[in-house]
C-alpha cells in the first residue's frame, strides 16, 4: 500500500514529466541552427512598383551558399546588386554615375537585372566575411530614391528585425516557465508529502500528544 504523501508525490512527478515532453516537443522539432560551416540558404527578394526590397530575411550565415529568389511582381525594372565592402554605406547622394564607379572598382557579390514582367529569378553568391553589406538598385534615379537595404552577414544590420524563420524565442520562453512551474511543484509537492508523513510517523511519546487521526479523503 502506497502512502497518500507519496502517491501524490508520484502523481505530480508523472504530470511534470508528462507536461515536461509537451513543452520540449517544438523545440526539439527543430533541426540544430547551422550544423554545418557550408550550409546552403534562401534570401528572398520582392520587387514591384515602389522603390524598395522586400527580403526574407535580413541576416545570412558566413560560407554559406546563399540562393537569392527574386520575385518581381510588378512592370518596374530593376537590379538586385549586392556590395561586396563590408560596414560601408554608399552616400545617399552618389549619382548613378558614381555608384556605377563604385561596383566597377568593387566588384559585386552579386548583380541581377530584373526585367520588368518577369516572374521569377534566382542567383547565387557564397556570403562574405562577418559584416554588413549594401544591396542597391541600378536603374538610374531607384538608388537615389531609397532603393537600397542592408544585409548582415553573421550579424544582424542595426535596426533590423531577426529572421522569422525558427520557433522563436517565445516557445523557449513558455518552455522554461513551465518547466520552473513544474519543478517548483514537484519541490512542494515533496515537502509537502514529507511533512504530513512526519506527523504520522512520530512515535506518540515525542508527539506528547495522542496520534491525530488520519486526514478523511477527499470525495473521489
Ligand atoms: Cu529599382
Amino acid at each position: 500500500m502506497v502512502r497518500r504523501p507519496l502517491r501524490a508525490f508520484l502523481a505530480i512527478a508523472v504530470l511534470a514529466v508528462v507536461v515536461i515532453v509537451a513543452a520540449g516537443r517544438p523545440a526539439i522539432a527543430q533541426p540544430p541552427a547551422a550544423a554545418s560551416a557550408h550550409a546552403t540558404e534562401t534570401l528572398g527578394v520582392t520587387v514591384g512598383t515602389a522603390f524598395a526590397f522586400t527580403v526574407s530575411t535580413n541576416e545570412v550565415t558566413p560560407g554559406d551558399t546563399v540562393t537569392v529568389q527574386i520575385t518581381q511582381t510588378d512592370d518596374v525594372e530593376h537590379t538586385f546588386t549586392l556590395s561586396s565592402v563590408a560596414n560601408y554605406t554608399i552616400p545617399s547622394s552618389d549619382s548613378s554615375d558614381q555608384l556605377t564607379a563604385f561596383f566597377a572598382q568593387h566588384p559585386p557579390l552579386v548583380n541581377v537585372t530584373i526585367p520588368s514582367g518577369q516572374a521569377t529569378l534566382t542567383a547565387s553568391f557564397t556570403a562574405p566575411p562577418l559584416g554588413v553589406y549594401e544591396y542597391v538598385c541600378l536603374i538610374p534615379g531607384h538608388f537615389q530614391a531609397g532603393m537600397s537595404g542592408l544585409l548582415g552577414s553573421g550579424v544582424l544590420p542595426a535596426g533590423s528585425t531577426a529572421p522569422t524563420t525558427g520557433p522563436g524565442w517565445q516557445v523557449f520562453a513558455i518552455g522554461g516557465t513551465v518547466a520552473s512551474l513544474v519543478i517548483l511543484a514537484l519541490v512542494l509537492g515533496f515537502v509537502v508529502g514529507r511533512r504530513r508523513g512526519a506527523v504520522h510517523e512520530m512515535p506518540p511519546e515525542r508527539l506528547g500528544y495522542p496520534e491525530p487521526a488520519p486526514p478523511t479523503p477527499p470525495a473521489k
